[in-house]
């Protein structure tokens, strides 16, 4: 089946469990830090400017937007964690809503890989670790992708690739990918993993 990536639109913009679409196509979540580049990723693999809002402060989406591509997937862009100049009650509001995603998503079972984003200047933090674990212990399928690649040389290149491979936590990936949203190196590749992820 091939998907025409310009016959996209914004389907949800969920800001509780009960607002999550009903739709039977396979989703994809990008799951990742505030700021990591979740919404600009989002944006380069559909090649389009601004559909998804991003920001260059943290904590620009807040609610869980579901991107639907050509009414044969869903991409969902969830809000990013670890900002942590956000207020209590916004963090546990974030909690429960993306914890929402994964437990009271009564289209679990719809959920075929989670990209999980990892800026490649900083390498992975105590919660992409936590998100890690969490992928791992309930089997959930998921890619990590090193992003802001284009604010690298060839030096740290190597070296943020040798930190994901050689981590334990990451050999449950399907890939690991270095990306720019700036040039878009790594697209092809985040759409075959995406495709054979969905059987397409
Ligand atoms: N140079 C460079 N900048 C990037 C890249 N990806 C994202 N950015 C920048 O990083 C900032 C954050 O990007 P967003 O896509 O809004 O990040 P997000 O993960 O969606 O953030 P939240 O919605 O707050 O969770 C913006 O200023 C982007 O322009 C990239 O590949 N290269
Ligand atoms: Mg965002």
């Amino acid at each position: 089946m091939k998907i025409n990536v310009n016959n996209v639109s914004l389907k949800a913009t969920a800001g509780r469990p009960d607002q999550f679409p009903r739709d039977p196509s396979p989703q994809i979540a990008f799951s990742g830090r505030s700021n990591v580049g979740k919404s600009s990723l989002i944006n380069s693999l559909l090649r389009r400017k601004s559909l998804a809002r991003t920001s260059a402060s943290p904590g620009k989406t807040i609610t869980v937007n579901f991107y639907d591509v050509d009414g044969k997937i869903f991409l969902v862009d969830l809000p990013g964690y670890g900002f942590a100049k956000r207020s209590a009650e916004d963090k546990k509001r974030w909690s429960s809503l993306t914890d929402g995603y994964f437990t009271k998503n009564p289209n679990f079972d719809l959920l075929k890989l989670v990209v999980q984003l990892v800026d490649s200047r900083i390498g992975p933090t105590k919660d992409d670790f936590d998100m890690l674990a969490f992928m791992a212990e309930y089997d959930i399928p998921h890619i990590i992708v090193a992003t802001k690649v284009d604010k690298l040389n060839a030096t740290e290149k190597k070296k943020i690739t040798e930190q994901l491979e050689n981590e334990p936590l990451c050999a449950n990936a399907e890939g690991v990918v270095l990306y720019s949203a700036v040039s878009h190196t790594g697209r092809d590749e985040v759409w075959g993993l995406i495709a054979s992820a969905c059987g397409l």
